[in-house]
């Protein structure tokens, strides 16, 4: 026993690096594992490795050997005795009642001496066994009999990785699948992902960037494909690959890549059959045509659908399955001076006359919403044209207009907009999650259901962030199950990943449940979009790039007013895309939910909402609730230091006081945008009112030259100060005329990439605090190399005791493009967040 209670105790200050995501099998406290009532074998009725039923054996073994330190054989025979039997349907036959299972359903029977995983299939008999694993590592040792099947057949994810081995949107490192356009060959961190994909039943994984690179075809990459699969099998993932439309011409060179052209065809038939040569078992194909450059069948004025049927009619022997991606729209031609030109309109406009003509094979896979993946849209009224052809929902984990896994963004609370939205197709219920990704809405079982675009890389953490781990496991959740509960996956994932403790779990759950709204707070709101830098990272603030764009992501915001007006009425008419009642809900400003008023109606800013004020004040007033709440999180997350480990802990720590200074950034430069195009003032007077800072071109300064910046915004007072060369030492200061006490010191400088400048802050000379200018080691990836709202941050000093008169100094050295960028100090009493 007391062996036990030393590794416990170990367990909380050996440092973990996120590795093991939410299946760390953490000891339990040895008074718990006493609780424990587990037969002493597992019986996997499997013995062939690669089945995931044997796989499963040896989690179950490994996994109790972890919450329980009981060492347990594993046989692949039945045997007297209580024992955990794992195994499918047909080669189980003990004493329970058939269960009803559907394809990749479990049965799970704590009851009675022996524990009962059964499987529909192999697949769903791992599933059977993780979910096990998960109540023993909760220490939920209650006695169980139920079967659970998924509510759709396709649960898949998305990597955007690059053959070059970069990953599109990939904040986590380099891609654990390919390097040098070739796939790589040590597969161990692709068998970590797919054990950690497999516990969240997810049975597919595209692994290849939708704007495909058509090397993944050739010889080699086919053989790497199958080894790939081969390392994914035990554990029930299926591959599938992203195809570029133009293969046949730019890789096989042949003359077209027409759909219709026979030798075409039989160029994509031989290459798929090779193909399934390699991964018999292939899923199928991914495909992204005539959408953002990439090529597609309307080159040929063919239409989409022939496109997909080609791949379809390829993969049909085979089994396999195309999803071809509804994200397609002409980024070339979208004008904002038409006041119908609409971007949103472009996914039905495409897809509503193809409805019927779709191989069944084919799966029309949509975004959440009409645009990408932004902070809040309606729901893609697509999902109600689809009905002889099946469909499968795009969502983004991957947080890519989202904070970029540099701020925690909780997503189910926002995905539940979608899923439980009721589209009220021809008048009947129609519920996204529960009626029409089942497939039960218009008869497509078996053939819809979930994708998820997910930007794993080799960082240990794997998405770059230990928090932005709860983002995947509640993806495969709700896949699963749309209608499971948001803060029940998250209380599970907390656990899983840090550990029993109540203030650990009450903590991050209620920090995760404020970020999505606290976000969209310091965002944009009322349905305007994220308000980021939409020609550039998708990251930090830029309102005025959500204009004038040829992507056709508008806010139309001039002087007076604001929005986009998409009723039948007066604007671009996709309102009208929906069913009947929710586009008479839409055309109606009075109807229209206020979250989404600025999706649908122009108004002027002083228009007022129910609550009494006008849209102007409701920005300036959730911008600043929204960094409020964000500079929470390091205070909420500061008391959890020594109730878990500290890698973990430090790290983490880093990202949330980076996001509430970014918070900052985003709140300033949103609100001092619009206060400067509308000419309103804040009722509250806090825009470009900062009674605690001191600018930095107000300093004394030396060897420091004062700027503007791009955009104006993303400055305080407008202003900063940069350093005059590129390598001489700098420095700015000033006297403090703040009555005497304790403050926290905050400096707001800009850290670009290809440079690391080091700042040092000093309070009559002694040292407060030092840094360099490292984000782009810290956060893990590469930002932005100019001065702007990407590269905004802020570090604070707290508990700093000043006197009236004391000289605070920021002493820097510029590096590489780094010019030392300062934009202002704030001495902050307690409590202010300025
Ligand atoms: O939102 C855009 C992203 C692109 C992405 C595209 C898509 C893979 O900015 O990076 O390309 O969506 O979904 O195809």
């Amino acid at each position: 026993m007391r062996g036990l209670w030393f590794l416990a105790t170990i367990g909380l200050v050996v440092a973990e690096d996120g590795l093991n995501g939410w299946l760390r099998y953490a000891r339990l406290p040895c008074d718990v594992v006493k609780q424990a009532k587990v037969p002493a074998t597992i019986v996997a009725l499997n013995a062939t490795e690669s089945s995931p039923v044997y796989t499963a054996g040896q989690e179950l073994q490994k996994g109790i050997r972890g919450i329980l330190g009981k060492a347990l054989d594993v046989t692949h025979e039945t045997s007297e005795g209580p024992s955990i039997v794992v195994g499918t349907l047909d080669t189980f036959n003990g004493s329970s009642a058939t269960p009803e299972l559907e394809e990749d359903g479990f049965w799970l029977n704590t009851k009675g001496d022996t524990v009962e995983i059964i499987g529909q299939n192999e697949r769903g008999a791992l599933y059977g066994a993780f979910e096990y694993l998960s109540m023993l590592a909760q220490a939920n040792f209650t006695e169980v009999a139920y079967a659970t099947n998924p509510s759709a057949a396709i649960r898949w994810v998305n990597q955007w990785d690059n053959m070059d081995g970069t990953i599109e949107r990939g904040y986590a490192g380099l891609s654990i699948f390919f390097k040098n356009n070739a796939t790589v060959s040590n597969t161990t961190r692709i068998e970590q992902y797919a054990r950690l994909l497999a516990s969240i039943r997810v049975n597919g994984i595209v692994i290849n960037n939708v704007n495909a690179n058509p090397i993944i075809l050739s010889d080699e990459n086919m053989a790497g494909l199958g080894k790939i699969a081969d390392a994914m099998r035990p554990w029930g993932v299926k591959l599938g690959i992203s195809l570029n439309f133009a293969s046949p011409q730019t890789f096989g060179g042949l003359a077209s890549f027409d759909p219709l052209d026979e030798t075409v065809i039989a160029w994509w038939n031989s290459t798929t059959d090779k193909l399934y040569e390699h991964v018999p078992d292939l899923a199928g194909f991914l495909v992204k045509a005539n959408s953002e450059g990439q090529p597609g069948p309307i080159t040929y004025n063919r239409t989409l659908s022939d496109g997909a049927n080609m791949f379809a009619k390829a993969v049909k022997p085979h089994g396999g399955i195309v999803m071809f991606r509804a994200f397609v729209y002409d980024y070339q031609n979208l004008n904002e001076s038409n006041w119908k030109d609409d971007r949103a309109n472009a996914a039905v406009d495409f897809f509503r006359e193809l409805d019927d003509k779709f191989d069944d094979n084919v799966v029309v896979q949509v975004k959440y919403g009409p645009i990408d993946f932004q902070v809040r849209e309606p729901t893609s009224p697509l999902f109600a044209h689809l009905k002889q052809t099946a469909s499968a929902i795009e969502l983004q984990v991957a947080q890519e207009y989202l904070g970029q896994q540099c701020h925690l963004v909780y997503l189910p609370p926002l995905w539940k907009t979608v899923l439980n939205f009721d589209l009220r197709v021809d008048g009947e219920k129609s519920v996204v999650g529960t009626d029409i990704l089942s497939g039960k809405r218009f008869d497509k079982k078996g053939l819809t259901g979930y994708a998820a675009v997910v930007n794993v890389g080799q960082n240990t953490t794997w998405l770059g962030s230990h928090l932005a781990m709860s983002n995947l496991y509640a993806y495969g959740r709700l896949a699963w199950d749309p209608t499971d509960d948001e803060v029940a996956i998250l209380e599970d994932w907390t656990r899983l990943t840090f550990g029993l403790d109540d203030t650990v779990r009450e903590t991050i759950t209620r920090m995760s449940m404020e970020s999505w709204p606290a976000y969209e707070n310091y965002t944009g709101n009322l349905g305007i979009q994220t308000l980021t830098d939409i020609t550039g990272p998708h990251y930090g603030p830029n309102p005025q790039s959500m204009d004038n764009n040829p992507w056709g992501q508008w806010t139309r915001a001039d002087a007076d007013s604001i929005g986009m007006d998409r009723t039948v009425s007066n604007g671009t008419g996709y309102a009208g895309q929906y069913p009947a009642e929710v586009a008479a809900l839409y055309e109606d400003i009075e109807t229209t939910p206020e979250e989404l008023l600025l999706w649908f109606h122009h108004v002027p800013y002083t228009h007022v909402l129910k609550s009494g004020k006008t849209v102007i004040q409701h920005f300036y007033d959730a911008h600043y609730a929204g960094a409020e709440t964000a500079a929470t999180f390091p205070r909420q997350w500061a008391k959890l230091q020594g109730l878990m480990d500290q890698q973990r802990f430090e790290e983490t720590a880093f990202r949330l006081t980076y996001q509430a200074g970014h918070a900052i950034v985003w709140r300033d430069s949103i609100a001092q945008f619009y206060h400067n195009v509308s000419g309103i003032a804040d009722a509250q007077d806090r825009v470009g009112n900062h009674p605690w800072r001191i600018e930095a071109e107000a300093m004394d300064l030396d060897g420091y030259k004062v700027t503007g910046v791009t955009p104006f915004e993303v400055a305080s007072g407008l202003r900063i100060a940069q350093t005059v060369d590129n390598s001489s030492a700098a420095s700015a200061s000033a006297t403090l005329r703040f009555p005497a006490g304790t403050y926290d010191v905050a400096v707001a400088y800009y850290d670009l990439y290809e440079g690391k400048a080091s700042y040092e802050l000093l309070l009559n000379g002694a040292r407060v605090g030092a840094w360099v200018g490292d984000n782009e080691d810290k956060l893990g990836f590469t930002l932005t190399r100019g001065i702007d709202g990407h590269s905004a941050t802020r570090v604070t000093f707290p508990g700093v005791a000043i006197a009236e008169g004391d000289v605070l100094r920021v002493e820097t050295k510029p590096d590489g493009r780094e010019t030392a960028p300062l934009d202002y100090v704030a001495v902050l009493p307690p409590g202010v967040v300025d």
